[in-house]
């Protein structure tokens, strides 16, 4: 590893020049910059490439070196700009500037301590490895062990056996967040050691500076605010369902829903449980998953598929490598990291997605959100190293997704031989928006809540001895679902989500989803789309893709608020986008909810329901508030005799 450092500071920058720091000389020293940062970024990535596609010790011990090394050249190359350009800050020309802004806030690197550096990368990567290695075993279902992809995320989805579905979901917390507390707690107070040295009160408050927006929490919680009625509103229908679905004693009496119950290991997205839900039956809706079989989808189709239709709106097809290096299906051979993600070797030709693709179709969603990745890297390719960013993490994961707003329209559908006639009835017209709803609008407080617990943890609000309780406080209030069974704090819930031992900050995803529909209703508006917002297919418009490109192409070298209106033309991330596009589902919903006490208690339940049967002697114990009021009357009659 030594002999690693010796080679990589004899490329640290501007050694020995006379020290002038003109604002050319800063020009030149970026462009140096640029060239051996390409290099180091390149062998760093490539070493992480190699941990999470075959998790062994010797990869991880190479990874934390090469991780190191890349820390060590930031270091030194910050230390070069405050001898060499002490007052880079007056500089006059914004893109120098924003540069030197960037390489000045080292994050956690700025730690001198190599040994605390070097225990932030371990524990990352063995909390990823936990994570990815854990394992199920299900004899009593007549189930061998199964890990979380494929096997565990399956039988979430397609498991209808209320006893069954609680071992999963249990047996998955076992096996992944509960052996993590300890090395939690200790990456928690690593990070935020090291992060103090960069300036930052804690890791909370380094993440949230990616958005460049003094007030981003104020801003986020007005959003979700915002939203919550149409949440509120699919809540109580669903729980209507599967209440009938699995009948009312097992759901606890203050509104919530058991939340073991959305065919999804951490109720986030509901897709797969559309059958339960289904608004119209005797309407139209596609079974993908089922039409993708009968089409004879392979996993190569899945990608090409994808790829036609970023190719069919102008943008770019994945380079040559893409198909070989990439790792698409899940090795049989040895552990590696299943969970998604797409990635960027900063050598303007190596880019790669790591999935273990089945053939469903929200895998084939996951899919076109991972190239959609890519092809923003594509397009920010010719930026210099330090400005190959989203706009914002939201950004990225807006891009991601934005497709998927086009690919699932029933007009994209036949386009591509997944559906034989568009329907045009109101009753279709419904199930298409509600199914849309369960992934887009059921994620909102779960893209909003994971990094509320971060941040508590970060700034020290949440402590190791309320991270369990803390979490599902999050969970009851903002989702509306309490567990299935007990939990303590010898449980550690959120470890259970990949993010949280990935250390991926979260509420990227929150803010992708409500700045995907802006940029969807522009670019509907750009190919002079006139017909309802969630109907709306940019497929083979190449002047969406244009607009999507100018946008895409700035990376990070402008803020956000710039990349927000050279496509939207406005400054600010809003709501209205999202709300008319699910406007007639709300409508909907509201006249099906009218019977209904929409809403729950903000509180978990103390008395959480058996999981093997009625919850109390009487086993009808719901307090809705008319019910309630006469088993009060009742009360006091007897009383009164
Ligand atoms: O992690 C992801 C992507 C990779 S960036 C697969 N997503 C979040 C999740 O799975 O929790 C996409 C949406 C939310
Ligand atoms: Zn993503």
């Amino acid at each position: 590893m030594w002999i690693f450092l010796v080679v990589m500071m004899s490329l640290t920058l501007g050694r020995g020049q006379a020290q002038s720091g003109t604002e050319a000389e800063g020009r030149l020293f970026l462009q140096e910059y640029d060239a051996k940062a390409g290099i180091v970024y390149n062998k760093n990535v490539k070493a992480s490439w190699n941990y999470y596609t075959n998790i062994t010790d010797e990869n991880l011990e190479k990874m934390t070196a090469s991780n190191l090394e890349s820390a060590e050249f930031s270091k030194e190359v910050a230390r070069n700009i405050s001898t060499r350009f002490p007052n880079w800050n007056t500089f006059t020309d914004p893109v120098v500037k924003r540069q030197f802004m960037k390489l000045v806030d080292l994050g956690f690197a700025a730690i001198n301590d190599t040994e605390k550096l070097k225990s932030i990368s371990t524990l990352e990567a063995e909390l990823t490895g936990i994570y990815s290695t854990g394992q199920v075993c299900l004899p009593e279902f007549g189930k061998g062990c199964l890990s979380l992809e494929p096997g565990l995320t399956d039988l979430m989805a397609k498991s209808r056996n209320y006893q069954e579905l609680v071992a999963v979901w249990k047996g998955w917390r076992d096996a992944s967040g509960k052996k993590m507390k300890a090395k939690y707690t200790d990456f928690v107070n690593v990070m935020n050691e090291a992060i103090a040295f960069s300036g930052y009160n804690d890791t909370g408050e380094y993440w949230r500076s990616w958005y460049e927006t003094p007030t981003f929490e104020e801003d986020v919680k007005n959003l979700y605010e915002q939203l919550r009625p149409l949440y509120e509103n699919l809540h109580a229908y669903v729980r209507r369902k599967l209440m009938k679905q699995y009948g009312e004693q097992y759901f606890p009496d203050n509104g919530h829903i058991p939340a073991h119950l959305f065919g999804n290991m951490w109720s986030q997205t509901w897709l797969n449980i559309y059958d339960i839900v289904e608004p119209y039956p005797e309407a139209t809706s596609v079974d993908i998953t089922a039409k993708m079989a009968e089409k004879g989808y392979n996993i190569t189709h899945m990608y090409r598929v994808a790829e036609e239709f970023f190719t069919s709106i102008g943008l770019d097809p994945m380079p040559e490598g893409f198909w070989t290096k990439s790792m698409l299906e899940k090795p049989a051979d040895r552990d590696v990291v299943c969970h998604a993600s797409a990635w960027d070797f900063y050598d303007g030709q190596d880019f790669r997605i790591k999935q273990c693709t089945a053939v469903t179709e929200s895998q084939l969603l996951t899919v076109h959100h991972e190239m959609g990745h890519v092809i923003y890297y594509l397009a920010y390719v010719d930026q210099p190293v330090l400005y190959r960013r989203g706009a914002n993490p939201g950004f990225h994961e807006g891009m991601a997704d934005i497709v998927t707003l086009s690919f699932q329209t029933p007009e994209h559908m036949k386009a591509i031989g997944l559906l034989d006639d568009i329907p045009t009835d109101d009753k279709s017209d419904i199930n298409f928006l509600l199914k849309m709803a369960l992934y887009k609008v059921a994620f909102l407080p779960f893209g909003y809540l994971i990094d509320q617990w971060r941040w508590g943890v970060f700034n020290g609000k949440t402590t190791p001895s309320t991270y369990n309780h803390d979490w599902w406080d999050l969970r009851c209030k903002y989702q509306g679902i309490s567990p299935p069974v007990e939990r303590t704090e010898d449980d550690f819930d959120p470890g259970a989500k990949y993010h949280i031992p990935g250390n991926t900050p979260y509420i990227r995803y929150f803010v992708s989803f409500i700045v995907q529909f802006q940029w969807h209703k522009a670019l509907c508006d750009e190919i002079g789309y006139t017909g309802p917002l969630h109907r709306c297919d940019i497929y083979r418009k190449t002047a969406a893709g244009t607009l999507l490109r100018n946008m895409l192409k700035m990376g990070s070298s402008k803020q956000w608020q710039e990349a927000m209106q050279a496509i939207t033309g406005s400054r600010e991330m809003s709501v209205l986008p999202m709300m008319e596009y699910f406007d007639p589902l709300l409508q909907w919903l509201k006249e099906q909810n009218k019977e209904e006490n929409i809403g729950w208690s903000s509180i978990c339940p103390t008395n959480i329901p058996s999981p093997n049967g009625p919850r109390s002697p009487s086993g009808s114990s719901r307090i809705y508030p008319t019910t309630f009021l006469v088993g009060l009357i009742l009360f006091l009659r007897v009383m009164c005799g």
